[in-house]
């Protein structure tokens, strides 16, 4: 494979995945959770700050005197397992780790829309960052649309807190959409404008990014929800370049978390082999219906060299492939994980 470019490297740098360890937390901590800005994070003064809707005007103030909201969120980057891909494309290479979970507090979207005024013939919600910047030779802001029917759906937060403090600048200070079980980039930071649409939206980040095609001259299919996947808590100890495991013979218990934005976590499995032999992993009590599911496997790690893997699959039969399947972007990436361990006598 062509090595990583310095432009990469760059986006990369910027944009930190979540420490696969962290995956020992059911709630990540903020400053594990991973993290993707397309432009520069904004300077926002709270003060000045105002949400326009329709033709309301809120303060972080009046957002706050409304009802309140928190749900717990895995969300995940549409791009995640990008760079596993072959030939790669260029963009943010997300190896495994651009996931994390999150208490995001706010007031639901739909009583707002609602007081808002929905015009007649409203197709989509148009969601309007504060960030600017120049994407394929466009120069926009960050913006991404909803169908009307999933812009209402009760769990939709504007949030304002996340795991129980103020959203820190990186999150989307002062106020972000949060979309359960959608791919990252439908969470929009920096709200600063909620529209109605009568077209469905034609923007850069809709139109053109986050498709699955297999070329530039199809149109291809939206992302929307996050496939199913599952990844393992890194057992032992890691080798310091190729982060490959080392563990004592014995009894290792497995840990790990899946998820799964079209139906809820139905089973895991584990491999010790490179997914040639599966067993199944014991799932941990369903938490919130938006959150991770945590799922442990007693493993008999006997001396050698082993590699394993952890394959979801979710209440409407979707499971994670062992071949990543390529399309242009490099999206929707959720082929099974590879772990490879020593395991020592
Ligand atoms: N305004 C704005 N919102 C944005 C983005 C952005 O660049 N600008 N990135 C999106 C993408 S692609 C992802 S994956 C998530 C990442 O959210 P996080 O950085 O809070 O983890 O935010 C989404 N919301
Ligand atoms: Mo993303």
């Amino acid at each position: 494979m062509e090595g990583i470019s310095l432009e990469e490297l760059q986006l990369a740098a910027r944009n930190h995945g979540m420490p696969l360890e962290a995956l020992r937390y059911p709630v990540t901590p903020i400053g594990l959770h991973y993290l993707l800005t397309h432009y520069d994070v904004p300077d926002v003064a709270p003060d000045g700050w105002r949400l326009a809707i329709g033709g309301l005007e809120l303060s972080l103030d009046d957002l706050r005197a409304r009802s309140v909201a928190e749900h717990t969120v895995t969300m995940e980057c549409a791009g995640n397992g990008r760079a596993r891909l072959e030939p790669r494309p260029v963009s943010q290479p997300w190896l495994l780790e651009a996931v994390g979970t999150a208490r995001w507090r706010g007031t639901p979207l739909a009583p707002l829309l609602a007081e808002a005024g929905i015009p007649d013939g409203t197709v989509e919600v148009l969601f309007t960052g504060l960030d600017r910047g120049i994407e394929g030779g466009d120069e926009q802001a960050f913006q991404r649309a909803l169908p009307l029917d999933e812009a209402t759906r009760d769990e939709v937060l504007l949030a304002y807190e996340m795991n129980g403090a103020p959203l820190p600048p990186q999150h989307g200070f002062p106020l972000r959409l949060v979309v359960p079980g959608w791919y990252g980039m439908t969470n929009v930071k920096w709200l600063s404008r909620i529209e109605f649409l009568a077209e469905p939206f034609s923007g850069y980040q809709q139109s053109w990014s986050y498709r699955v095609r297999q070329s530039e001259d199809e149109v291809g299919e939206p992302l929307q929800r996050m496939q199913p996947r599952s990844l393992l808590v890194p057992p032992g100890i890691p080798e310091f370049m190729t982060r490959d495991r080392t563990v004592a013979a014995g009894e290792v218990l497995l840990e790990g978390r899946a998820w799964s934005g079209l139906a809820p976590v139905a089973s895991v499995e584990v491999s010790d082999d490179g997914a040639s032999t599966w067993s199944a992993a014991t799932l941990e009590p369903a938490g919130e219906p938006w959150a991770w599911r945590g799922f442990s496997y007693r493993w008999e790690a006997k001396p050698g060299e082993h590699v394993l893997c952890s394959r979801a699959r979710d209440e409407a039969g979707n499971e994670q492939p062992v071949e990543p399947p390529w399309n242009l972007g490099g999206y929707a990436n959720n082929a099974v994980q590879a772990v490879r361990v020593t395991v020592t006598p």
